[in-house]
C-alpha cells in the first residue's frame, strides 16, 4: 500500500479529539472557506422534482436518499455548494428531465448530468465499461467548475469512480454502499440460484471489486447501521471498522404523517379499490423496487397458501409503476410476471392489489390508507442494509413486519414498532402477519412507537450535523501533516504548466545540476512535474527516491505503457484499459525469442505490455525487418530502438507519444504549457509535436533526426543541466516564448 493510503488510513481512524482540537478543527468548516461537496450517484433515474421511485430496479432508496442528504447538506451555513453527479440520459423511453445537463434541487444543491457511455439508459450491471470515461469527463467539469472538498460515492459503481476521482485529485473520500454485492449474493445463493448465472446477471465479481477500492481509499465510510458494520462490511478485505460511521438516514415527516381528523380518502385509494371485493379489510402492504432481493413472490406465496391471512386482510403490493409489463426489463418483468402467476396459482383474484402506476405524493397516503384500516406494512427482502420504507411507514403509524437484517434490526430496536422474521420462513412470516392484524392493543402500541420512534432517531437533521462533523475531521487531519511536513498538496488541475522529463541520462548525470532543477520545482507551486521513463513502476520510484527527487505529479513508465499520478500512484484506469488493445505477447515471444542478435533482458525490465530485448545490431535484422516480422506473424506492435541497444515491443497503442497526448487531453493542458526532455530513442514520440522539446547535450545518435523540427530545443550543456537550459529557452517558468516555432520541418525529418 503507498504511503498516501496509509495516511489516509490514519486520517479516517482517528475521528475522536478532545474539545480543544475540536474547536481549533472547526476553524476549517469557516465559513470564508465554505465546503464544496461532490455527491457521486450513477445509476438508476435521479430527478430532483417528481423522483419515480420504483419505477425500474435501480431507482429506488438510494435515489431518495442522495437527494435528501444533498439537501439537507446545502442547508448548512458552512456549505456553500452540494452537487450530485449522475449520468445524463438520452433516451425517448424515459422523460427529457434526465437528459438536462443541470438542474437545482434547491438553494446551493443541483444535479449535475455528466454524459459517458451510450447515450440511452442503461441498467446498473451494464455501466462497468463506462467509468473511466466517466472519470475522465468529471475531470473536465472540475477543471471547468472548480474542485470539490470532498466526493462521496455511493453504491459500487460511483464508489470505484469516486476513488479514483479522489486519488488523482488529492481530496478526501467519502463512501456509502447502500447495498454490498457479496452480502446480496450470499442471500442469493441461499435461494439456491446458480453461481454462474448469478455472476452474469449481476456481476458480482466487478461490483465487489469495485467496493474493495472505494473502501481502500475512503477516509469514512457512512453505513445506516451498526450490523451494516459487523456483519456485511466485514466480508470485504478492506474492513477498517474505525473509519466507520453508523449514520442512519431520516425520513420526511412533513410528507410522512399519520393520518389526523380530518383524514379523508385520497384518490390512490380507488386504484386499489378496483382489485378488491372487500376494501374495507385491513391492508397487508408491502412497497419495493420489483428485484430478485426484495422476495416479493414469496410474500405472494405466503399469502396465497394462508387461508387465514386471506380472511383477514388484503394483500396490496406496489412494485414501481409500469406502462407496458412486456417493456420491462427482464428481471423486472420475470418478478412481477411470478407475483401475476402466483395470484393466478392461488386463485386470488379479488384478494390481492398491484397497482399499475402511483405518482410520488401517493406513496405517504398508501400507507396512511393502510395505518387508517389497521393494517401492517411488509418488508421480506432477502437482505435490507437499511429499508427507507420502514421509516416511512412507522413515521406513518403503520407497525412493520421485516426481514431480520441490518436496517430492520436497527429500527425495531430503536423504535419497537414490529417484528423481525426470517425472509425464508414462509411460517414465521405468516405468523408474524398474523400477529399484527389479531392483536389490537399490540397494535396500537406499535403504531405509536413507530410515530415516536421515527421522529426522535431518524432525521436527516441529525445527520447532516454528524457528517459535517465528521468531515470536519477528515478535512484536519488530511490537511495538517501536509502543512507541518510538506508543501501543500499538489494536484494536477491546478498547475498551469507541465514539466515531463526523461529519467537516465536526461534527469541524472549531473548531481549539481539536478539538485538546481530539483528546487526549481519545490520552487514553482504552478509547475507540475513528471516523469517519462522506459523503466518499469517500481524501478523508477526506487531511483526518484534515491535520487531525492521531488514525488512526481505524473509518472509515465515502462515506455509509454503505464500511467500513475502523484503520491499514491494512483493508476489512470482510462490509460489502462486502452493500451492492452490487439496486444499479444505470446505471439511477439514466438516470433522474435529466437532472432539471431535479440536477447531477451531480464524478468525485471519486462512487463505487462513491454516486451524488451537487448539488440545486437550487427546480428540482428534492422528494425524495419523486425517490425516486417510482426506484422508477418498477425502482430500489431510498435517496435522502439533506444541508446542503439534496447529495443522495446509494446502495444500499438502505447508509447510515450499517445501516453503523453491521453495525459494533455485528460487534464486539459494545452501543449505550449508543456515542456518535455529527454536524451533517446525512446523519448522520440513525446519530443515531437506541439508540445515544447528539449533534447539534453548527452543526447543518442536516434535524436538526430529531430534537430530541425519546430519546438524541439537542442541544448548545449548535457544532462539536467541542459533541461534547465531549455526551460531558460522557452522562458518556460514566465511568459513562455518559443523561438524555434516556425522552423519548416523538412520531408526528411517527417
Ligand atoms: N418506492 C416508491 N414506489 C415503489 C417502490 C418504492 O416510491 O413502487 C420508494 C419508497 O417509498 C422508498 C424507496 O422507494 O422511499 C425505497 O427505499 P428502500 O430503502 O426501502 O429500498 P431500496 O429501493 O433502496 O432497496
Ligand atoms: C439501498 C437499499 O437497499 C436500502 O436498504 C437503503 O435504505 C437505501 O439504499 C438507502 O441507503
Amino acid at each position: 500500500m503507498s504511503v498516501e493510503t496509509t495516511e489516509e488510513l490514519d486520517a479516517g481512524s482517528s475521528k475522536v479529539h478532545d474539545s480543544t482540537q475540536k474547536q481549533q478543527d472547526m476553524r476549517l468548516l469557516d465559513s470564508d472557506s465554505p465546503l464544496k461537496i461532490s455527491l457521486i450517484s450513477l445509476h438508476g433515474l435521479i430527478r430532483a422534482q417528481d423522483c419515480e421511485l420504483g419505477r425500474d430496479a435501480d431507482t429506488g432508496g438510494q435515489v431518495k436518499y442522495v437527494l435528501e442528504l444533498a439537501r439537507e447538506l446545502a442547508k448548512h451555513p458552512n456549505v456553500s455548494d452540494v452537487e450530485v453527479l449522475t449520468r445524463q440520459i438520452i433516451d425517448s423511453r424515459v422523460s427529457e428531465d434526465y437528459a438536462r445537463l443541470e438542474e437545482p434541487i434547491s438553494e446551493n444543491a443541483k444535479i449535475v448530468r455528466i454524459p459517458f457511455g451510450p447515450k440511452r439508459y442503461l441498467r446498473k450491471e451494464a455501466l462497468w465499461p463506462y467509468i473511466e470515461m466517466f472519470i475522465d469527463q468529471t475531470l473536465v467539469h472540475f477543471r471547468r467548475s472548480g474542485l470539490p472538498s470532498i466526493i462521496h460515492g455511493h453504491y459500487a459503481d460511483a464508489g470505484l469512480a469516486g476513488a479514483q476521482l479522489a486519488r488523482l485529485l488529492h481530496i478526501p473520500f467519502i463512501f456509502t454502499g447502500h447495498s454490498l454485492g457479496r452480502v446480496k449474493k450470499q442471500r442469493l445463493l441461499l435461494g439456491k440460484s446458480d453461481p454462474e448465472s448469478l455472476e452474469r446477471k449481476y456481476r458480482f465479481r466487478l461490483r465487489t471489486e469495485a467496493e474493495e477500492i472505494a473502501l481502500e481509499t475512503a477516509a469514512m465510510v457512512v453505513t445506516s447501521t451498526s450490523q451494516e458494520v459487523h456483519d456485511q462490511y466485514e466480508l470485504y478485505d478492506h474492513y477498517v471498522p474505525g473509519r466507520m460511521e453508523v449514520i442512519p438516514p431520516g425520513v420526511d415527516l412533513t410528507s410522512f404523517s399519520p393520518p389526523g381528523p380530518e383524514w379523508s380518502t385520497p384518490p390512490i385509494a380507488g386504484e386499489i379499490e378496483r382489485f378488491l371485493n372487500d376494501s374495507s379489510k385491513p391492508m397487508i402492504l408491502t412497497m419495493a423496487r420489483p428485484d430478485e432481493r426484495k422476495n416479493l413472490e414469496k410474500l405472494a406465496e405466503v399469502y396465497g397458501q394462508s387461508e387465514q391471512l386471506q380472511e383477514l386482510a388484503n394483500l396490496v403490493m406496489v412494485m414501481g409503476t409500469r406502462d407496458d409489463l412486456r417493456e420491462l426489463p427482464k428481471s423486472q418483468r420475470q418478478v412481477i410476471q411470478n407475483v401475476i402467476y402466483l395470484i393466478d396459482k392461488y386463485d386470488l383474484y379479488g384478494k390481492v392489489a398491484y397497482p399499475k402506476s402511483h405518482v410520488p405524493r401517493d406513496i405517504a397516503d398508501l400507507y396512511r390508507v393502510a395505518t387508517h384500516g389497521r393494517g401492517v406494512f411488509i418488508n421480506p427482502a432477502l437482505t435490507e442494509p437499511f429499508g427507507l420504507t420502514l421509516l416511512e411507514a412507522g413515521a406513518t403509524g403503520l407497525p412493520i413486519v421485516a426481514t431480520n437484517d441490518g436496517g430492520p434490526r436497527d429500527i425495531i430496536a430503536n423504535c419497537n414498532n414490529g417484528l423481525l422474521i426470517d425472509p425464508l420462513d414462509g411460517e414465521a412470516i405468516e405468523k408474524a402477519l398474523l400477529r399484527v392484524l389479531t392483536e389490537p392493543e399490540q397494535w396500537d402500541q406499535w403504531s405509536r412507537a413507530g410515530i415516536e420512534g421515527t421522529r426522535e432517531h431518524y432525521s436527516w437533521k441529525h445527520h447532516a450535523d454528524r457528517y459535517l462533523r465528521d468531515l470536519d475531521d477528515i478535512l484536519t487531519h488530511a490537511t495538517t501533516p501536509t502543512l507541518v511536513e510538506r508543501p501543500r498538496e499538489r494536484r494536477l488541475p491546478e498547475f498551469d504548466r507541465l514539466i515531463i522529463t526523461d529519467l537516465d541520462n536526461t534527469l541524472t548525470g549531473d548531481p549539481e545540476a539536478l539538485a538546481d532543477f530539483n528546487e526549481m520545482i519545490r520552487e514553482h507551486e504552478h509547475v507540475g512535474f513528471g516523469i517519462a521513463t522506459g523503466r518499469r513502476l517500481d524501478s523508477a520510484m526506487e531511483l526518484i527516491e534515491e535520487l531525492g527527487l521531488p514525488t512526481p505529479d505524473l509518472i509515465d513508465t515502462d515506455a509509454g505503457t503505464q500511467l500513475h499520478y502523484g503520491e499514491s500512484l494512483a493508476p489512470d484506469l482510462s490509460w489502462r484499459k486502452q493500451i492492452g488493445y490487439a496486444w499479444n505477447p505470446q505471439i511477439i515471444h514466438r516470433t522474435l525469442d529466437e532472432i539471431p542478435g535479440l536477447f531477451l533482458q531480464k524478468d525485471i525490465h519486462q512487463s505487462e505490455f513491454k516486451i524488451s530485448y537487448e539488440i545486437d545490431q550487427q546480428l540482428a535484422p534492422s528494425t524495419a525487418k523486425i517490425k516486417k516480422l510482426l506484422r508477418e506473424a498477425g502482430v500489431r506492435a510498435k517496435v522502439v530502438l533506444s541508446l542503439g541497444m534496447y529495443l522495446d515491443i509494446i502495444p500499438v497503442r502505447g508509447g510515450s507519444d499517445l501516453s503523453l497526448r491521453h495525459v494533455l487531453w485528460k487534464w486539459g493542458f494545452s501543449p505550449e504549457n508543456v515542456l518535455v526532455a529527454g536524451d533517446s530513442g525512446n523519448d522520440a514520440g513525446m519530443l515531437l509535436g506541439r508540445t515544447l522539446g528539449v533534447v539534453v547535450g548527452n543526447y543518442s545518435p536516434e535524436l538526430e533526426r529531430l534537430r530541425r523540427r519546430p519546438r524541439v530545443y537542442f541544448a548545449k550543456a548535457p544532462h539536467a543541466r541542459g533541461i534547465l537550459e531549455g526551460i531558460e529557452y522557452y522562458q518556460f517558468l514566465n511568459n513562455i516564448v518559443i523561438p524555434n516555432d516556425r522552423i519548416e520541418s523538412t520531408s526528411k525529418e517527417r
